[in-house]
């Protein structure tokens, strides 16, 4: 495959991968019990204009980082999962804007999820992987984890908090790009939380700054800034298509090598300023 300049891989980005949340209106979610569950505000509404955002991947890289006064500098900050910012502020921020969970989670540790204040900050959105390009209702059908009984009791319990389901069709548009844009065949899975939520920043956001999803110099084998586990393909990927995600991001970057190696930081522009 040719590959495509920096610009036009934006361009294909901003036009083929549909960013949305699940709505009332949308598929098997039009009914009446759905509708108490659902926000009723777009997430658009729900967080306005944002300008400078940053994005924070869970990497042990962040460790001893001391990049947490920048991250907070942004207007939103998203975070992943279970990532803390108690106790690692110095070097991962305290401001969490939206925190990016997947299926798994909400519904393999769901006592911790519905227990953990950690979850109570922010915007919470929900992405499971869904079959390639499968109908919403397919999905709905055979979700990989079942979350949707998990999503209603932390509605039920927190009904003030925004909590969105990403629409799952995204997954699949992004992973044609990263095909399409790589010599080698990539499994086919679901892009990592990581990539989705560079995407939804860079739907929302003027500018989008990523911390420590191409690695710095503190590159580790160390899996979370939060915790003493040892895998490489937490940074890797194993399951999801990592490598590939991250080499298209470093292809698409407008900062430089150098915020790359000092603070792992990637500088993305928000497709509203992505002209084509
Ligand atoms: O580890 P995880 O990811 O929560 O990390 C969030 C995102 O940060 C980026 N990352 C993380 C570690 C690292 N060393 N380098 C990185 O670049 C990745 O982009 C990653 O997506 C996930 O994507 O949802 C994932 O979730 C975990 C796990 O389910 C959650 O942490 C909840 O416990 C998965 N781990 C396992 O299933 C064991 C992981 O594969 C993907």
């Amino acid at each position: 495959a040719a590959k495509l300049s920096p610009e036009k891989l934006l361009c294909q980005l901003r036009d083929r991968v549909n960013v949305t949340m699940i709505q009332g209106s949308d598929g098997p979610f039009d009914t009446s019990e759905w509708q108490q569950y659902l926000p009723g505000k777009s997430l658009n509404e729900t967080v306005g204009h944002l300008g400078r955002c940053a994005v924070v991947s869970s990497a042990g890289s962040l460790k001893s980082s001391h990049l947490g006064q920048e991250i907070d500098s942004h207007d939103a900050v998203l975070r992943f999962n279970g990532a803390p910012v108690k106790g690692f502020q110095e070097d991962v921020g305290q401001k969490t804007t939206i925190r990016l969970v997947n299926s798994q989670l909400v519904t393999v540790e769901e006592q911790q999820f519905l227990r953990e204040a950690l979850y109570n900050t922010g915007i919470l959105i929900v992405w499971d992987p869904a079959p390639y390009h499968a109908e919403i209702h397919e999905w709905y059908r055979k979700p990989d984890y079942n979350f949707f009984e998990s999503y209603k009791s932390y509605r039920s319990t927190h009904p003030e908090q925004p909590f969105y389901v990403l629409n799952p069709k995204m997954q699949w548009q992004l992973w044609d790009i990263l095909q399409e844009n790589s010599l080698e065949h990539i499994q086919p899975n679901p892009p990592s939380s990581g990539m989705l939520g560079i995407m939804i920043m860079m739907t929302l956001c003027d500018e989008v700054h990523v911390y420590e999803f191409l690695p710095s110099k503190r590159q580790t084998d160390i899996c979370h800034y939060y915790q003493k586990f040892h895998d490489r393909a937490c940074t890797m990927g194993a399951y999801h298509p990592l490598l590939f995600e991250k080499n298209l991001v470093k292809y698409i970057n407008q900062g430089t090598d150098e915020d790359i190696y000092t603070h792992g930081k990637v500088t993305l522009p928000g497709f509203r300023n992505v002209h084509c």
